[in-house]
C-alpha cells in the first residue's frame, strides 16, 4: 500500500503546484489519464495473488478518488482566477463619458428657402417647380431675348444640345406658367440656376434663385415695390431700406435693379439682390392675356446674397464646401 500513498502524495502535490489550466491538464493526463499511473496501477491488478486483490483494488479506487477530488477542486480554483483576468482585459469603463450623438440640420441655403416660401406663401403666392435642364426657348426665346442681343453674353451657360441648356435664371418658368394658367395668378419658385461664370466671393457657376410672378388687373410698380419692402423686412428686419434703380431686363418694361441696406450690416452698403419690373406686354400677349386689362409684375433674386447679408458670409463658396465648422453655425 505504499505504493499507493506516494503516487497519491506525489499527484495532489503536483495538482496543487499546476499554476494554470494547461499546466494542470498535463498533470490530469500524467496521473488519472488512460495512460496514467493511476491507471498503470490497476493494470498490476492482475499479477496481484488473488487475496490480495480486493484490498489492492479498493485501494486503487479511493486513491484514484481523492486525486480526482484533488483534481476538480484545483480546476475550480484556477478557472475562477483566469476568468477573473479575462474579465478584467475586457472590462468596459463605464464612466468614461461618451460620444455625442451628432445631429443633423438643415443646410443654411435651405433654412433661407424655407423663410422665403414662408413669406411669399403668406403673400398668397403659389409655389411651383419647373426643370433645371430647360429649353433654349422658355429660357431665353419666350423672354424676349432678340437673337445676338448682347444681354445673352451675361447668361452664357452648359449646353446639352442646340435647343437644352441648364437653366440660367428662373424666370425661365414664367411660358410654362401662361400656357397653362390664366390670370389672375400669383406665382413664385425658387431653384438651382447655373451660368458660366468665372467663379469668385460673389459668383458661382451654380446658384440659386427665387421668382416671382403676378399677373392681375391694375398691377404697378407701386405693387411690387410693397411687395418687395415687405420681403426685405421679413428677411433681414424692420431697420431695412430698400432701393429701386432703372435697370434693363428684355422681358420687363420698366425694369429695376433691386438693392438693401440695413445699417447693420456691411456699415449700410446697398447690396444688390435681383432685378424686377413691370412684365412686358409683349410676353403676355404671346399667351393671348388680354394687356388692356392685366398687368403683371415679376422679379428674380439671388438666394445666396440673403444669408451673405443677413450673417456676414463674405464668400459664397463656403455654401458649397459643406464644411461642417462652416455649417454648424445656422440654425
Ligand atoms: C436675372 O437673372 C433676372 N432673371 C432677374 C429678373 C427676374 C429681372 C424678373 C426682372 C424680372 P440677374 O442676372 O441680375 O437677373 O440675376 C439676379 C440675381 O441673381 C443677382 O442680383 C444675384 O443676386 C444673383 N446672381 C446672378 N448671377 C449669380 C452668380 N453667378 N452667382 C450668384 N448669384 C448670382
Amino acid at each position: 500500500m505504499k505504493l499507493t500513498a506516494d503516487l497519491e502524495q506525489q499527484a495532489i502535490q503536483e495538482l496543487k503546484q499546476a499554476d494554470s489550466l494547461q499546466a494542470l491538464k498535463l498533470v490530469e493526463t500524467k496521473f488519472l489519464g488512460k495512460a496514467g499511473s493511476i491507471m498503470a496501477l490497476m493494470k498490476e491488478l492482475g499479477s496481484l495473488p488473488a487475496d490480495e486483490r480486493p484490498a489492492f483494488g479498493k485501494a486503487v479506487n479511493e486513491v484514484r478518488a481523492r486525486v480526482q477530488e484533488a483534481y476538480d477542486s484545483r480546476f475550480q480554483i484556477l478557472k475562477s482566477k483566469e476568468q477573473e483576468v479575462q474579465f478584467q482585459a475586457e472590462a468596459l469603463d463605464i464612466t468614461l463619458p461618451s460620444r455625442k450623438p451628432s445631429v443633423g440640420r438643415e443646410h443654411v441655403l435651405q433654412l433661407t428657402i424655407n423663410k422665403i416660401k414662408e413669406v411669399f406663401v403668406g403673400l398668397g403666392f403659389e409655389y411651383v417647380e419647373t426643370p433645371e435642364l430647360e429649353s433654349f426657348k422658355y429660357n431665353f426665346e419666350e423672354l424676349n431675348y432678340p437673337p445676338d442681343h448682347p444681354a445673352f453674353d451675361e447668361q452664357d451657360t452648359f449646353y446639352v444640345s442646340d435647343d437644352l441648356l441648364l437653366r440660367t435664371q428662373m424666370t425661365a418658368f414664367q411660358g410654362r406658367l401662361l400656357e397653362q394658367r390664366k390670370p389672375p395668378f400669383r406665382f413664385f419658385t425658387v431653384g438651382r440656376t447655373f451660368r458660366n461664370e468665372a467663379v469668385d466671393r460673389t459668383h458661382g457657376h451654380t446658384f440659386h434663385q427665387v421668382d416671382a410672378f403676378m399677373v392681375d388687373e391694375g398691377v404697378s410698380m407701386a405693387n411690387l415695390k410693397a411687395t418687395l419692402g415687405l420681403f426685405a423686412r421679413s428677411m433681414f428686419g424692420e431697420d431695412v431700406t430698400v432701393r429701386f434703380r432703372p435697370d434693363f431686363f428684355p422681358f420687363v418694361e420698366p425694369g429695376v435693379d433691386y438693392a438693401i441696406s440695413t445699417p447693420k450690416l456691411f456699415d449700410g452698403r446697398w447690396l444688390e439682390l435681383g432685378g424686377a419690373g413691370l412684365v412686358h406686354p409683349a410676353i403676355l400677349e404671346r399667351y393671348g392675356v388680354d394687356t388692356e386689362r392685366y398687368s403683371g409684375f415679376a422679379f428674380g433674386l439671388g438666394v445666396e446674397r440673403i444669408p451673405m447679408m443677413a450673417y456676414g458670409v463674405d464668400d459664397l463658396r463656403y455654401f458649397f464646401e459643406n464644411d461642417l465648422r462652416f455649417l454648424e453655425q445656422f440654425r
